[in-house]
């Protein structure tokens, strides 16, 4: 499958422009492979900052993007302001924003993942499967989505899903695709994985078939969001 492999730093609700821009700078410096997509998306206020200091090689997503373009929301972040794709993480609301950033023109990362009982009672694959399915009801343009799994007990706790693990769920997820939207969607779809990816994990989930990239947190921080970006070479 000729499905580019993907990679999103979520600098999260970290960083001052001091901090950012020296994470910046080695960013800029970085390698990265002309057969690899890289996306930061940082904190709102610094959006702007980054796309001005960044270079074109990496391209900047918002965090989060409400379901209207304008009014009186205070503190939402609308599809008609950020830059280009959006992580588009809360459940609840996640089907009209995902509709939203797609009909004003953005890309979306849709983060989907089950909580720890929910793996341990079996139902993974329903949970992932209802929650694909409220992104996929709103998407028309497949093209510009990139389907994240996240289980809730790897993020941010240090505990990545092993290589099997992730393979396991983004097998099923490109099944359900194939079934419920197209052969061809879910053979071109990227769906990548985000929970505690570190560089030294990283290289072992990338070899997975169906692991086409990763979304990064804490690691995303640290020089070694560059070996993440390389672990594909
Ligand atoms: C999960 C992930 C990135 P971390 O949210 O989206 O964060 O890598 O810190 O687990």
């Amino acid at each position: 499958p000729s499905r580019k492999f993907f990679v999103g730093g979520n600098w999260k609700m970290n960083g001052r422009k001091k901090g950012l821009g020296e994470l910046i700078s080695t960013l800029n410096a970085a390698k990265v492979p002309a057969d690899t997509e890289v996306v930061c998306a940082p904190p709102t206020a610094y959006i702007d900052f980054a796309r001005q200091k960044l270079d074109p090689k990496i391209a900047v997503a918002a965090q989060n993007c409400y379901k209207v373009t304008n009014g009186a929301f205070t503190g939402e972040i609308s599809g008609g302001l950020p830059a280009e794709p959006c992580h588009v993480g809360s459940p609840g609301l996640i089907g009209q924003k995902v509709a939203h950033a797609l009909s004003e023109g953005l890309g979306v990362i849709a983060c989907i993942g089950e909580k720890l009982d929910e793996r341990e009672a079996g139902i993974t694959e329903k949970v992932v499967f209802e929650q694909t399915k409220v992104i996929a009801d709103n998407v028309k343009d497949w093209n510009k989505v990139v389907l994240a799994y996240e289980p809730v007990w790897a993020i941010g706790t240090g505990k990545t899903a092993t290589p099997q693990q992730a393979q396991e769920v983004h097998e099923k997820l490109r099944g359900w695709l194939k079934s419920n939207v197209s052969d061809a969607v879910a053979q071109s779809t990227r769906i990548i994985y985000g929970g505690s990816v570190t560089g030294a994990t990283c290289k072992e989930l990338a070899s997975q078939p169906d692991v086409d990239g990763f979304l990064v947190g804490g690691a995303s921080l640290k020089p070694e969001f560059v070996d993440i970006i390389n672990a594909k070479q």
